[in-house]
Formats: structure tokens, C-alpha cells, sequence
């Protein structure tokens, strides 16, 4: 018997996370509907590789307007949802928590409203975040303070938000649960930790280092190059390729009962050895005389220390990071100093 086509709708389909989750589901022969929210310029340059291809289509729809999540859901019942939209700078919002709280809290919301009232039998994905544990973490007695992985978090790990971003995520990490329970809705969400590619935003911490080595690298390492300026570069992040990402997400949507999963590469780095491996790879062993510390760019409140556990992804559904760290940091380098030239 020939298996059903089946229909995905991406909510953030210009960001990097939608860019390759299209990729991936083209490549299983999914029919993709992607909502983008209108701009004034155009802004799909993520999507070069899916855009012309006659299985994928874009709509316009702003997740804050309910009426325009109602009338995409309704009309087009897809198999599969993905909430990948969101504002989701961190220092941004703290300058603004009530747009910050529109989109990635009310935002959730209308998805799950529009699905209880219109296409119940959608199976939704909510992004959620590492930043949901904000400064907490368990301690693995089985180890000793000389093991880096000693401190970890995982799905059991108390939720501690420390921004209004983490804030709103976590509004949005509890009403897919509510609406789990009390609507019988298929609702799962992704505890995802950091992740980067080269598609990355640019004004996300390892995006800003590898563009500035582009550029420094077209100046031909000129000694008076300005210089990057940075904020805390002690703090720790659980870094993943996107690629892998998004199919832990596809994998969690194929389960029949849904549940929420930590993905994460299990080791965390600080930005300062993200620095370190970024500017090895140009040759260049002391970046500290390329780097300044702005003040300005520390956050009111920071989280200061991300290192994940995913055995219970790898346990049930089978899933496990497959880029590593230094051929992350390596190709976004690389891919940076290829767009300054070329570009
Ligand atoms: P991203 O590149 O910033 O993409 C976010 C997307 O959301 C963009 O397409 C953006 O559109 C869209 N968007 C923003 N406001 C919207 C609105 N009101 N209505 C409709 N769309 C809207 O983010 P990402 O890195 O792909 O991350 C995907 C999701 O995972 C986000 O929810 C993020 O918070 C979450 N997450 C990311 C990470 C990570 O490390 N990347 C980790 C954990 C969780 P524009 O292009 O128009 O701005
Ligand atoms: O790259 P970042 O801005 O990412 P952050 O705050 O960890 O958030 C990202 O990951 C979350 C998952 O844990 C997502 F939910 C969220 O949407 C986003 O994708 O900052 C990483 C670290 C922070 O500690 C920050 O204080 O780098 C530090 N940092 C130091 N200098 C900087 C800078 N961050 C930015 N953006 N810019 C700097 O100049």
C-alpha cells in the first residue's frame, strides 16, 4: 500500500532551525507550508535550496494575530506542525518582554487554540529552550568535581527562567503540556540546546565571531583591524549543529504518544574556547589582541553554564548528535570567509 503524503507547516519558516527542517522533509517527501511574517524587504535567503521546489510553499501570518493562525491551520490541516517562530534574541528581550511575551507565550497559544478548534488531529512541535533552567543544574554523584561533565541538566532538571525570553518559553513550555493533558491535543516540545550553522543570525555569539574572522581574514590579518567587541566570555554553552537538531525534532513527531526530549551534544564549551577554536583555524593562536569586552553586552541576568544530557533521546528515539563541535565551529568559519569574498 502506497504511505499518505504527509503535510507540514513550519511557523518561522525564514529563521536558520525552519532552513534545514525543510531541507529534511523535502528529502521524505513531505508537501512543506511555511508561514513568514510580511516584511518590507525580502528575507528568505535561508531558504534558496527549498523555495523553488514544487512540494514547498510560503504563506503569510504573524503568530501574534489569532485570526491568521485560525484561518492557516484551518484551511490547510496539516499532519504535522512545527513552531520554530519566535523572538529569540535573549539580551533583546530584556528590552522588550511584552513583544518578547506576544510571540514566543500568546504566540503558542493560538497555535494550540487553532488546533483544538480547527485540526485536532495535528501533531505540534514547540521549540523549546535550554534557557527554561536558567542558572540550575544536577550534579552526577557517580562523579568527581574533576570531571567536566559533573554538572548536566536533563529533562527532570528544575526550570529556573532567567530572562523574560525564558520567561515567555516557559509559559509556552507548560500550555503544550496543559493542552497535552486537558484536550488530549498530540503535543511534544524539544528541550534544545544551543545550536549554530552558518545560517545562524548574526547577532547570536558564535555567528558574530565567525563573521568578524571573515572579514579579518579579507583585511589579510591586518594588525589594525577594529576589533570584536564582546560580553561575558566565561559563560557556558552546550553548542550542536542545527542539521542534527532538527531531526531530533522530526524524530519526536513520529512517535505515537507524545513527550518532551532534552537534545543537546553533552559537552559544554565556554565562548572563550569557541574563540580559541574559531581563530586556530586561521592560524591565529592569541585572538586576545583582537577582542575587546563591552560591558554594555552583559545581560542583566545571565545564564551561565548550559551542559546537556540527551540519554533519554538516544534511548527512545534513537537519536544522537552526528557533527562535532570543532567541524561546526570550522564551517562556519570557513563559510564566512567564502561570503566575505564572494558575496
Ligand atoms: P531564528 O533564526 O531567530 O528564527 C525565528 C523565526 O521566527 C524567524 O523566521 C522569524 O521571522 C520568526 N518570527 C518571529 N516573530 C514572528 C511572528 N510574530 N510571527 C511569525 N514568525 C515570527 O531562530 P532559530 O535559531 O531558527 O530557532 C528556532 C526556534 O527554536 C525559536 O523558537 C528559538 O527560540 C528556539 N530555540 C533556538 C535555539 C538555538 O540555539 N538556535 C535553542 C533552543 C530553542 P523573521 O525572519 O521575519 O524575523
Ligand atoms: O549566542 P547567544 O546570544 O545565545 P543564548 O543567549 O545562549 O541564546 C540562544 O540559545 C538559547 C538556547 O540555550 C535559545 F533558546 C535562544 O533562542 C538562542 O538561540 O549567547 C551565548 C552566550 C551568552 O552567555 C552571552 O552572554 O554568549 C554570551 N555573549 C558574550 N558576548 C554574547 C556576546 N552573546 C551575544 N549574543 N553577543 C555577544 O557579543
Amino acid at each position: 500500500m502506497m504511505e499518505k503524503i504527509k503535510n507540514a507547516m513550519i511557523f518561522g519558516a525564514t529563521g536558520q532551525d525552519s532552513s534545514y527542517l525543510s531541507e529534511l522533509l523535502l528529502e521524505k517527501d513531505y508537501k512543506i507550508v511555511g508561514v513568514k511574517r510580511r516584511t518590507s524587504t525580502n528575507n528568505t535567503w535561508r531558504l534558496d535550496s527549498v523555495i523553488h521546489n514544487e512540494n514547498f510553499s510560503l504563506v503569510e501570518g504573524d503568530i501574534v494575530d489569532p485570526s491568521s493562525v485560525n484561518q492557516i491551520i484551518s484551511e490547510h490541516q496539516p499532519d504535522e506542525i512545527y513552531n520554530l517562530s519566535a523572538q529569540s534574541h535573549v539580551h533583546t528581550s530584556f528590552n522588550q518582554p511584552l513583544y518578547t511575551f506576544q510571540v514566543n507565550a500568546l504566540g503558542v497559544i493560538h497555535i494550540l487554540e487553532a488546533v483544538r478548534n480547527y485540526s485536532p488531529t495535528s501533531k505540534v512541535y514547540q521549540a523549546s529552550t535550554s534557557e527554561l533552567w536558567g542558572s540550575n543544574y544536577d550534579i552526577d554523584p557517580s562523579l568527581t568535581d574533576a570531571n567536566d561533565h559533573i554538572r548536566y541538566q536533563d529533562e527532570n532538571t528544575r526550570f529556573s527562567p532567567n530572562s523574560p525570553y525564558a520567561v515567555a518559553k516557559l509559559a509556552a513550555h507548560e500550555s503544550i503540556r496543559l493542552y497535552r493533558e486537558a484536550y488530549d491535543i498530540w503535543a511534544c516540545a524539544g528541550l534544545l540546546m544551543n545550536h549554530e550553522s552558518p545560517r545562524r543570525g548574526e547577532e547570536f555569539v558564535t555567528r558574530k565571531i565567525t563573521q568578524y574572522i571573515g572579514r579579518l581574514s579579507y583585511s589579510g590579518f591586518d594588525p589594525n583591524f577594529p576589533h570584536l567587541k564582546l560580553g561575558n566570555i566565561d559563560a557556558v554553552r552546550d553548542w550542536s549543529h542545527a542539521q542534527d537538531m532538527v531531526r531530533g525534532m522530526w524524530m519526536m513527531l513520529q512517535q505515537d504518544k507524545p513527550k518532551d526530549y532534552v537534545l543537546c551534544s553533552g559537552t559544554g564549551y565556554s565562548v572563550k574556547q569557541f574563540l580559541d577554536t574559531a581563530f586556530k583555524h586561521v592560524g591565529i593562536h592569541d585572538w586576545s589582541r583582537y577582542v575587546d569586552i563591552d560591558p554594555s553586552l552583559y545581560r542583566p541576568c545571565e545564564v551561565e553554564f548550559l551542559q546537556g544530557r540527551y540519554n533519554l533521546a538516544k534511548k527512545e528515539l534513537g537519536w544522537e548528535p552526528e557533527i562535532s563541535f570543532d567541524d561546526l565551529v570550522r564551517e562556519m568559519v570557513d563559510i564566512d570567509i567564502y561570503n566575505v569574498k564572494y558575496n
